[in-house]
């Protein structure tokens, strides 16, 4: 069924605590922890609990909580103590997208006006 926990998704795992990860923040239907392979001096994961392909995907089936990424996101990043911030969804295979569990990547904390790709 749509957004149920998939046995094979890495971020359902860390979801159920099946794997340990560097949590930030929780909310009632989201979790923030640490890229274990940062790209930043801040680099943020935000997910749902609930399991999506993808950002659109989310958006598409639960609005409220694709609008909670953000919202999370802006949370991390003020408690992170940064101002300047980039937010990725990668969304595909072709776009670098490797874990299909709906996330935004929070990036920051080092000057990032080098372009979007
Ligand atoms: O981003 C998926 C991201 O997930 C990528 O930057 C590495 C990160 N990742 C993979 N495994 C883990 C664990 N176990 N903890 C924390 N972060 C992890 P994508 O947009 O799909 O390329």
């Amino acid at each position: 069924m749509a957004g149920e926990p998939q046995h094979d998704c890495l971020f359902c795992k860390i979801v159920a605590g099946e794997i340990p990860a560097t949590v930030v923040r929780k909310t009632a239907d989201t979790i923030a922890f640490r890229d274990i392979h940062p790209q930043a001096p801040t680099h943020v994961l935000v997910i749902p609990h609930v399991h999506y392909p993808n950002a659109a995907a989310l958006a598409a089936a639960e609005p409220a909580i694709a609008a909670e990424l953000l919202t999370e996101a802006a949370e991390v990043a003020r408690e992170e103590g940064i101002e300047d911030y980039r937010m990725i969804f990668n969304t595909g295979a072709g776009a670098g997208q490797t874990i299909f569990h709906a996330h935004v990547h929070i990036l920051g904390g080092k000057p990032l006006r080098e372009g979007m790709v």
